[in-house]
């Protein structure tokens, strides 16, 4: 155990466990699934009649119908049944549930994807003697309910008498705020979905998504984080958090990228060498947002360590890739990612200073900003094109948005070159787009800090507002306007339609 707390960490995170609040949700009609090439991904839901032709009334030996929540759900399925003998046979039923049309007209069983085929949701039933009411085991995330008996005994009559959701979240509604003025109806569209989206997320942790992977990831924590503090403010979720990344680092203090569990040690996951290294940053932010000095401090040499891991991965102030490491940076193929990473490092090394400056413990970190200044002119001699005026990355010498936006937010340029050079990368053409909208989320924070505050309005309004046009209920994980089933997981049933990396909230409240 590299850091002798980690025990004292782990037990404080436990101490912080939200109670969660529960809401009933019940479905608000009956759909059907139809395909249509106009639709995105090209399938909708449309209505297939009102919800009293199913409940309470005798239904057939066969039956499936499909609920539409009228909202997105996280949360336990209660399904009441009614017999009309004694069964003679055991009950059994199917259930599948989905965030999208498309999802629910996928066939799961046609899954190929590289992620386990667990996260599909959709599973049998038997009951030799069936509760009243019966309540699924599993959590679920969906707003469409498909229910399916198949070859019931012809001996007793099942009838459905209720249906409804125990959806769970750790958020506060009543913290809610209303949007500044100057809003309109699609901002306020875009805040309503990031929050909903937030909320969905906000469960014992933060977690990625609610349907897949359930999970406390570094790199979304930071995101979520800068949302919540705009919107429900649950400073006591974000420190439990951070402690579970505080007593999930390995021997050699290494922050890990996602955590799985808090008992009786939470349990460290992957490492993203871009992830740990902005723990320092999280913390900035927390500071600044109002988080408790003594907390921070506490946890300052977490960050302090990020940044020593990482300078073992430079060579003359240059990031070398030695191919130890997860680099993340964004999902699209084929990316050029040394240079990003160089700018993600910088950025580390001078927000984890300006931490250290306002905790008072400069003195142990004096040369970062020295560090942070010669990790820019060797960025500038490497990759800056002075001709094109854009970095370029790799072997390549590829043209990136990812290049760009880090480079940026690492100040290698000046305030108004920075400025020129933001605009000229959404304006260009050929550079490498965002795969997703982490990266997005990043371009939006580089434009906020160059004070491009329009820009950051304008491109959250094309991209945030796409997703909302399109029939978002809560921001998707991947999303390519013109790659409707694009995944980076070689199946698009598997993709997460909540996912609050994909919350641009605190764009509008920044
Ligand atoms: C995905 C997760 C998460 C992200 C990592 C890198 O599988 O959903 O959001 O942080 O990858």
């Amino acid at each position: 155990m590299y850091f002798s707390e980690a025990p004292r960490w782990a037990a404080e995170a436990i101490r912080l466990r939200p109670e969660l609040r529960h809401r009933s949700l019940t479905p608000t009609g009956l759909i059907r699934i139809e395909a249509d090439p106009t639709a995105w991904q090209g399938w909708k839901a449309v209505p297939a009649g009102p919800l009293e032709e199913v409940f309470d009334v005798e239904l057939p030996r066969s039956w499936s119908y499909t609920f539409d929540f009228g909202e997105y759900c996280v949360g336990y399925i209660e399904i009441g049944f009614g017999f009309s003998r004694r069964i003679d046979a055991p009950f059994r039923f199917r259930i599948k549930l989905a965030e999208t049309p498309f999802e629910m007209a996928s066939d799961f069983d046609s899954y190929r994807g590289g992620l386990g085929r667990g996260w599909l949701q959709e599973e049998s039933f038997v009951f030799d003697a069936p509760p009243p009411v019966i309540r699924l085991p599993r959590r679920y995330a969906f707003r469409y309910l498909r229910l399916t008996v198949e070859s019931n005994s012809s001996y007793y009559a099942v009838s459905l008498k209720s249906l409804r959701c125990d959806a769970v979240s750790s958020a506060d509604p009543d913290r809610l705020t209303s949007l500044p003025t100057g809003c309109d109806e699609l901002d306020r569209s875009i805040d309503r979905i990031g929050s909903a989206t937030l909320a969905a997320c906000m469960q014992t942790c933060y977690e990625d998504g609610p349907k897949r992977d359930r999970r406390l990831w570094l790199g979304d924590l930071r995101l979520q984080a800068l949302a919540d503090y705009t919107r429900f403010r649950n400073f006591n979720l974000i420190r439990r958090c951070l402690l579970l990344f505080a007593a999930a680092t390995d021997e050699e203090g290494r922050v890990p990228a996602c955590v799985y569990s808090d008992e009786p040690m939470p349990a460290a996951g992957n490492f993203i060498f871009d992830y740990g290294v902005l723990f320092g940053d999280i913390l900035l932010d927390h500071l600044r947002a109002g988080g408790d000095i003594g907390f921070i401090r506490d946890l300052w040499p977490v960050a302090k360590r990020q940044c020593e891991l990482a300078l073992e991965d430079f060579e003359d102030d240059l990031f070398l890739d030695r191919h130890r490491h997860w680099l993340f940076i964004d999902w699209q193929d084929g990316l050029e990612k040394e240079c990003a990473i160089q700018g993600v490092v910088t950025y580390a090394f001078a927000r984890t200073g300006e931490l250290a400056a306002e905790l008072g413990c400069e003195a142990e970190v004096l040369e970062y900003p020295v560090i942070a200044a010669r990790m820019r002119a060797a960025a500038r001699e490497k990759w800056f094109d002075e001709r094109a005026g854009f970095f370029r990355s790799g072997a390549s010498r590829q043209l990136s948005w990812a290049s760009q936006i880090w480079m940026a937010l690492a100040g290698t340029l000046t305030e108004a070159e920075t400025i020129d050079l933001l605009r000229r990368t959404i304006a260009g053409t050929g550079l490498v787009k965002p795969g997703g909208p982490y990266l997005y989320n990043q371009m939006v924070l580089a434009l906020e800090r160059a004070g491009l505050h329009d820009d950051a309005r304008r491109l959250t309004r094309d991209y945030w507002g796409k997703m909302a046009e399109l029939g978002a209920d809560t921001f998707w994980e991947v999303f390519l306007p013109e790659e409707p089933l694009r995944t980076p997981y070689g199946d698009p049933m598997v993709n997460s339609h909540c996912h609050a990396w994909s919350t641009p909230v605190y764009h509008f409240r920044a």
